[in-house]
């Protein structure tokens, strides 16, 4: 167990886009060896810089994550994308313009798109973004950008996971 951890660690800190892959479904699913991975990685991150969107489904957050990531990308930074939210483009329920839209850059090995299911927890968040969010500064990703379900005013926690938040507004309704 302890060869495959360092091993999965030195493809992921290479950059393998398939070791990332690994990592954060071994970490998001609670698998045998997570928490000794989590521990592992933790020293080697702190470098990313992580940007939450959030607001009312429909207010525009997909269209600006897509527009950063191009932006980004545009600067040679790489990037991860978390998307917390059952109306999200990642997670295939989708409308399909945004499906098209975000294919551009499915091919594009400096962005890694998760998507992934709030399962029920509150707060905008799944339970274990956080920690995806480690795995993907760990990987030596420059940005990680999160999108998350919107939600009452009360239940804000990207705001302490990331170190920018954006509240998306739709113009004329703003609270
Ligand atoms: N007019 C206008 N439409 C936008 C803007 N941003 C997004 N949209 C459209 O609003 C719809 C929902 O956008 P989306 O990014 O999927 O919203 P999300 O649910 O918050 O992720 C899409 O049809 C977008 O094309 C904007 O700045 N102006
Ligand atoms: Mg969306």
């Amino acid at each position: 167990m302890k060869d495959a951890t360092n091993n999965l660690i030195s493809q992921l800190r290479s950059g393998d886009p398939r070791a990332l892959a690994r990592s954060i479904s071994t970490v998001e699913n609670h698998s045998p060896g997570w928490v000794e991975l989590l521990k592992q990685l933790f020293p080697h991150t702190g470098k990313a810089r992580t940007i939450g969107l959030t607001g009312a489904p429909g207010a525009g957050k997909s269209t600006l994550v897509d527009q950063l990531a191009k932006h980004y990308r545009e600067q040679k930074h790489s990037i991860g994308i978390i998307a917390v939210d059952p109306t999200s483009p990642y997670t295939g329920g989708a409308i399909l313009g945004d499906r098209i839209r975000m294919q551009q850059h499915f091919s594009d090995p400096g962005i890694y798109i998760r998507s992934m299911a709030t399962r029920g927890s509150l707060g905008g968040l799944a339970r274990t973004t956080a920690d995806v969010a480690l795995v993907l500064d760990a990987g030596g990703r420059d940005l990680v950008l999160i999108e998350t379900v919107g939600v009452g005013q009360d239940e804000i926690d990207i705001v302490r996971l990331a170190d920018v938040t954006v509240v998306i507004l739709v113009p004329g309704i703003a609270q």
